[in-house]
């Protein structure tokens, strides 16, 4: 996949554990940022995102920042990304 992520997330979420139970299953190792140990992680999460809910996938493409926020949405968009590059 040619663009960066860090999910922003924590332990104790069950929203995010959906998204690290996705990821260990397809095999993906992603950076993560945990939100309730390291405010400043926070503090990026709510000044790019703009709200504090995790977990949310920081995407960068091209110098492009996109905050994806929603469990769901996080784990199609990364299927589909992780799909398209074992076509390319
Ligand atoms: N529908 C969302 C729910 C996410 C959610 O409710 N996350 C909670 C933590 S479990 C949250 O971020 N609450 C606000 C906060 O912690 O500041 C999803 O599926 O991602």
């Amino acid at each position: 996949m040619s663009e960066r992520y860090t999910l922003y997330q924590y332990d104790s979420c069950p929203y995010c554990a959906r998204v690290r139970r996705f990821l260990a299953e397809a095999g993906l190792d992603l950076p993560m940022k945990d939100t309730l140990r390291d405010p400043e992680a926070r503090r990026e999460l709510i000044a790019g995102g703009g709200s504090p809910q995790v977990p949310c996938l920081r995407i960068e493409r091209d110098g492009r920042v996109q905050w994806l926020y929603e469990s769901l949405d996080i784990i199609d968009y990364l299927r589909g990304r992780a799909a398209a590059s074992a076509q390319s």
